[in-house]
Parts: C-alpha cells; sequence; structure tokens
C-alpha cells in the first residue's frame, strides 16, 4: 500500500485542477446500493480487478460550465439511461472527464490500470473519501465550497491508503434548499435513511427536462436557454446552499473582474 504514491496522485491531481482528491476502497463503494436506469454500476463494472476508487472534485463556478446541449430523436423522448448512446453534451462532464484522464495517465505510469468513470456512485465515493456531507438536496456538499463541486473518479488496480468517511452534518436544521425548489421536487428532511434514488424525484427536477423532445415550457426559465436545445442546468439547490458560499462567491469575483490599473 503506497502512501507516497497517493500523495504524488493528490498533487497530480491539482495540476489538472481537481483541489478535491480522495480514496475509497472499491468494495467498500460497491456495497452501497443505487437505483438502475441512473447508468451508474460497481467499480468492478469498469475495471474487473478493482481495488481503489479515487474521487477527484474541481470548483464549477460559472453558469456555462453548467452548460447543456441535447438532441431529439426522432422517436421523442430521450430516456436518462439512454443518455451515452444520444447526442447530450454537458459542459462538466466533459471537463471534468477529459482532465481525469489526463490524470489517469500518472497512475498508469506507476504500473497500474485505470478507468475513467463518470458513473460509479460519485456522491458516496466522495463523503466516503472524506470530502464532504450528502446534504438535504443529495448533492456532495464540501465544506470549503459548498455543493459547487463536480466529481470524476478513476477506478485502479493499485491498492492506495483508503481516506476516513465523512461524517459531520454540515446540514443541521437547515432546509433551504428544499424550500427553494421551484418544482417541489426535493423530499423535506435528510438524505441519510432514504430509499436510494427517492429523495429528488427524478421527473420533478428540471435537469432531465431539458433531455425530452418537448421539455416543460413552463420550467424552461429555470434552465437558461441560449440556443433552441442549448441551455444550462438547474442551479437553484446548490445556490441556496449557504455552505461554502462566501468562499465560491469571492472566487467568481476574483475570477470575473478585471484588475484596476
Ligand atoms: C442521476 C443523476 C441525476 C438525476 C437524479 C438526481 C437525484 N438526486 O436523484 C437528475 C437528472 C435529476 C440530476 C440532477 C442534478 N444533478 Co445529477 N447526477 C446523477 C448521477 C448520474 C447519479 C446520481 C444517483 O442517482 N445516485 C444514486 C442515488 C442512490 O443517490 P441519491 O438518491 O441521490 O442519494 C442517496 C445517497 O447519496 C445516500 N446517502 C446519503 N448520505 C449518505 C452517506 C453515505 C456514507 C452513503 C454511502 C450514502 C449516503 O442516500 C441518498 C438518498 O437516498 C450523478 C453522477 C454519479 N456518478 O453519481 C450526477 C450528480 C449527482 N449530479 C450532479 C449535479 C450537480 C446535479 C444538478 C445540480 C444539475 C447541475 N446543475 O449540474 C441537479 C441536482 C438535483 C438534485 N437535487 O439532486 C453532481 C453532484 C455534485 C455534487 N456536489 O455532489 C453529480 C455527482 C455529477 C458530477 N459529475 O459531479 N442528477
Ligand atoms: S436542480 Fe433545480 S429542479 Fe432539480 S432539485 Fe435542484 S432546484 Fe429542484
Ligand atoms: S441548503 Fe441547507 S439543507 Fe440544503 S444542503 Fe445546504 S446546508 Fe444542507
Amino acid at each position: 500500500m503506497s502512501a507516497e504514491l497517493k500523495e504524488q496522485l493528490r498533487a497530480t491531481a491539482a495540476e489538472h485542477g481537481f483541489e478535491f482528491f480522495g480514496v475509497v476502497d472499491a468494495g467498500t463503494l460497491a456495497e452501497v446500493p443505487f437505483p438502475p436506469n441512473r447508468c451508474l454500476d460497481v467499480p468492478s463494472g469498469f475495471l474487473p480487478d478493482a481495488k481503489s476508487v479515487i474521487v477527484m472534485g474541481m470548483h464549477i463556478w460559472d453558469v456555462m460550465q453548467n452548460a447543456v446541449v441535447t438532441s431529439v430523436l426522432p422517436d421523442g423522448a430521450i430516456p436518462f439511461d439512454d443518455v451515452p448512446g444520444s447526442q447530450y453534451y454537458n459542459m462538466y462532464y466533459e471537463i471534468t472527464e477529459a482532465r481525469a484522464h489526463r490524470f489517469a495517465e500518472a497512475v498508469r505510469e506507476a504500473g497500474h490500470k485505470t478507468a475513467v468513470t463518470h458513473f460509479v456512485h460519485a456522491k458516496a465515493a466522495a463523503t466516503l473519501a472524506g470530502l464532504g456531507w450528502i446534504g438535504k438536496q443529495t448533492l456532495c456538499v464540501t465544506p470549503e465550497l459548498g455543493p459547487h463541486v463536480r466529481w470524476a473518479c478513476v477506478v485502479t488496480d493499485a491498492v492506495l491508503p483508503c481516506d476516513e468517511p465523512f461524517t459531520e452534518d454540515l446540514c443541521g436544521e437547515c432546509e433551504l434548499c428544499v424550500a427553494a425548489c421551484p418544482t417541489q421536487a426535493i423530499i423535506p428532511g435528510p438524505s441519510q435513511g432514504v430509499e436510494p434514488g427517492k429523495k429528488v424525484d427524478f421527473w420533478k427536477c428540471i435537469v432531465p427536462q431539458e433531455m425530452l423532445a418537448e421539455p416543460n415550457k413552463a420550467w424552461e426559465k429555470w434552465a437558461g436557454h441560449y440556443s433552441p436545445r442549448g441551455s444550462h442546468e438547474c442551479l437553484i439547490c446548490l445556490d441556496a446552499c449557504p455552505i461554502g458560499r462566501e468562499e465560491h462567491e469571492r472566487r467568481v469575483r476574483a475570477y470575473t473582474t478585471r484588475p484596476t490599473a
């Protein structure tokens, strides 16, 4: 088990823009239940001799990093579980996956196999790797940047030291995200102890609407439209969250304000 390799990989991940880095045992992640039709699989589904899952998170700070473009298939609706076979482009999926592939070269150079994926249970991986708490809107909320983080995972046969799970309840009595959702898609109460996949009502959430041939017109205003099939994903239950907001907004200002001479 190489603690030294893990620290080298953490530094490499940071060079690729992933400031969040953790490791979870592949067998432990495989035990976490998830519903079908979410594109998800256990780590060994991506790499048969999976031993560890490296979970990496990137700060997503601009609305256009959440851009999506979908195509309309001739026979109508595009079901979510068929998205890999349809034309669905999501900016942050592409950014994080491309960078995770570049990162994975370092794992292979160290003599290990890798599989880069967005489709292990990423929120469970992140919380089991100690990076954040699964909040009431089901997103993994980091103490540093709240939910404004997107995850990508690298499954490997390297045996790396695992991190301790995150156990501090960052939500407490807060329910701001639940109240903010304009379509009441989030069931009130904590995410913990809820049947997998049932905390958010999938078809009440605005995000999958954008994959339909005819999205709910009344909901389009929450997913700004820029072209006939181009929008950004709804961000309301992220923006409502007070955790990490100060640092997120500080960075947005710093990244977007031209310094005065
Ligand atoms: C399917 C999916 C969706 C679906 C369904 C979402 C849902 N909550 O059910 C739809 C299309 C609606 C959706 C919408 C969005 N999504 Co989405 N989505 C996914 C995907 C592909 C799988 C999620 C899933 O079904 N997980 C399995 C089920 C079982 O989890 P769950 O029910 O949500 O949560 C349960 C567990 O977390 C468990 N649990 C709670 N506490 C703990 C603690 C421990 C230790 C464990 C083990 C388990 C556990 O209990 C929860 C309730 O049952 C992931 C990518 C991935 N690979 O994971 C992205 C992902 C979750 N989405 C993401 C985002 C950002 C969004 C949106 C904000 C859209 C946007 N602007 O980008 C919205 C938010 C809606 C919401 N409130 O969830 C990010 C979240 C980033 C983060 N900070 O965690 C992910 C991780 C993608 C990524 N690459 O980063 N999404
Ligand atoms: S992404 Fe928007 S519609 Fe979906 S649960 Fe969050 S606030 Fe509600
Ligand atoms: S808005 Fe409140 S309840 Fe929702 S995730 Fe953030 S802290 Fe938790």
